[in-house]
């Protein structure tokens, strides 16, 4: 699996071929794009028969960064996702208030509902394992899962300890698991356990060109300094 991972790294485009990927998507606009794009071309801002509804969401920053980031540094990352029983307990909203409120920053959201494939790769290190059936089934039931990466100083191992033990009845009280629950097998969140999982995993739900942006928040003197 890393091997294929390693593969798909190398194959990640260029920051300077996101916009010529992202006007290849051009077909997929919809009429009220092309309505608007013709306004805008009219304006003189260009020319309709290339600007799309696609080009009106390239990303401002791109993101320039290695998936992961750089180990050990401010912007190391980490994949973080609330599993589909955390999504239907409501409590996605508080998982992402504890990592807004430790001091870390989103660079990828979304809400997906992974294919058998999807959730058979990620958890590829444990497909001997007995549950490994139940696992996948669990994942890709079709309630949504909600994907994540998130930047900051040491976050993949602060992201393991604020998440807990795998089994929540080992968990810390204060953390996330801890907190919400009580069973193996309903543990409602996943976080990366090494620099090389953050790669594979963030290269494999966040492995487009475009999906992670680069930002830089208001306070993050005030969150990062060391002085
Ligand atoms: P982690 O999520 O804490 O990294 P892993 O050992 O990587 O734990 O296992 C991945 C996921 O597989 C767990 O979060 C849990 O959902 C599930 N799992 C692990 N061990 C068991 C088990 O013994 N029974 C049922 N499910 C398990
Ligand atoms: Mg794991």
């Amino acid at each position: 699996m890393l091997a294929r991972s390693a593969l798909r790294l190398a194959a990640r485009p260029a920051v300077a071929s996101i916009k010529a990927r992202t006007f290849a998507t051009a077909s997929r606009a919809t009429a009220a794009g092309s309505r608007r794009v013709a306004m805008m071309a009219t304006a003189g801002v260009a020319s309709a028969s290339v600007l799309s509804y696609a080009y009106l969401q390239n990303p401002v920053s791109a993101d320039a960064k290695p998936l992961a980031g750089v180990k050990g540094s401010n912007s190391e990352r980490t994949f973080i996702a609330i599993k589909p029983d955390g999504t239907q307990r409501g409590l996605v909203g508080k998982v992402i208030t504890r990592f807004e409120e430790r001091g870390y920053k989103l660079v990828g959201l979304k809400a997906i509902a992974p294919s058998k494939e999807l959730a058979e790769l990620h958890y590829d290190d444990l497909k001997a394992r007995p549950f490994f059936a139940g696992l996948v089934k669990y994942i890709s039931s079709g309630t949504p899962v909600i994907a994540m990466v998130w930047e900051g100083k040491d976050v993949i191992r602060q992201g393991r300890a604020m998440i807990g033990a795998t089994n929540p009845l080992e968990s810390a009280p204060g953390s996330i698991r801890g907190q919400y629950c009580i069973s193996v097998g309903r543990n409602i969140i996943h976080g990366s356990d090494c620099f090389e999982a953050a790669e594979k995993e963030i290269n494999l739900w966040f492995g487009k060109a475009g999906e992670l942006i680069d930002w830089t928040p208001a306070n993050v003197e005030w969150i990062q300094s060391d002085n």
